[in-house]
């Protein structure tokens, strides 16, 4: 009988992070085999995902800072004294470019699961604007958020900006977007701003090459899951063997990635063996592309009133201003 997932703590693996142990085995004990994309951003992930985004195929960061650094003046007219609260701010890059604009900000939080990348941004940014009340708080928003005590009362008395850039909402599913949106309207309180960067694009010729470089960063992206699934709980994954693929799936408006076995093969896992058949796919990312309508619809239905979009000169990438 199959035996039941139960997680090791062989003395080699003294990291062995629980969650990830178990939705690893659950998804390659799935039918397509997945696992969850937040896994991409280890050390060596978030490295590479910053390459990418510097990558002349990938418009999706160039459109949007563009588009912030084109929104200046609108951001400058908002009410002085505001709270910006930062959803995944990662390494924080595009931050200055809305708290450099607004009228003198009182706050800004940053909500990061990853405590290393918080630190440093966080410290960067208070460098830069000294004035600024800075907080860093270390938590998965894709749960339900509380704020500190300690916090809270300060915030709520000043207009509160969310941000949420990137287009990383969609890498949620949109049930999972939804849940997202109305935790921050929960989160944020009554009469805030949510300003999230999504992106539309739809054609084919240009999702393809983004999320399959030449160089192929991207691929050496999604296979560094393997690589780190090797390292973190003992598998023993050829991630040389697997492909890189993209896909346009139209019908869900999305874009995703998958790691192709080009022949049968078998991995083995925490004391389970995993078969790949020839060319069979391990499902590792989908990245939503939410036209203007479909994301207001959305968004509505999860609290928000849309109240403005802006959209990048040369591209379908979309920042929306919505309201609580
Ligand atoms: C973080 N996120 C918005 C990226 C995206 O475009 O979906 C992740 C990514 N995957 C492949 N390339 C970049």
């Amino acid at each position: 009988p199959p035996q039941t997932a139960t997680v090791l703590h062989p003395p080699d693996l003294p990291d062995l992070n629980p969650e990830f142990a178990t939705q690893v085995l659950e998804g390659l004990s799935a039918h397509p085999k997945r696992i969850p994309s937040t896994w991409f951003y280890d050390h060596r992930g978030s490295e590479l995902f910053e390459q990418i985004t510097e990558l002349n195929e990938y418009y999706l960061t160039r459109s949007e800072t563009a588009l912030l650094r084109s929104l200046h003046d609108e951001f400058a007219q908002l009410p002085a004294g505001s709270a910006v609260i930062e959803f995944g701010s990662g390494s924080s890059r595009k931050t200055p470019l809305l708290l450099g604009a607004l009228n003198a900000p009182a706050s800004y939080t940053a909500i990061d699961i990853s405590g290393d990348f918080l630190r440093q941004s966080v410290r960067g940014l208070q460098l830069r604007f000294p004035q600024l009340d800075v907080h860093a708080l270390e938590a998965d928003f894709t749960a339900p958020l509380h704020w500190p005590a300690a916090l809270e009362a300060d915030v709520r008395q000043q207009p509160r900006i969310g941000f949420f850039p990137g287009s990383t909402i969609g890498n949620f599913t949109p049930e999972q977007a939804v849940r997202f949106l109305h935790g921050a309207a929960q989160f944020l309180g009554p009469g805030a701003h949510l300003l999230v960067g999504v992106d539309g694009t739809q054609d084919k010729a240009k999702l393809i090459p983004a999320y399959d470089d030449a160089r192929g960063v991207t691929a050496a992206f999604n296979r560094n899951l393997l690589t780190r699934i090797n390292r973190e709980l003992g598998a023993d994954f050829n991630a040389q063997a697997f492909r890189h693929v993209a896909r346009f799936d139209p019908a869900h408006s999305r874009i995703e990635m998958h790691l192709l076995s080009p022949r049968p093969q078998t991995v083995r896992l925490l004391g389970q063996s995993f078969t790949f058949a020839e060319g069979e796919t391990l499902h590792t990312e989908n990245s939503y592309k939410y036209p203007l309508a479909m994301f207001q619809r959305l968004a509505q239905s999860a609290g928000w009133t849309p109240q403005k979009h802006w959209l990048a000169a040369d591209t379908d990438v979309a920042l929306h201003w919505l309201q609580r």
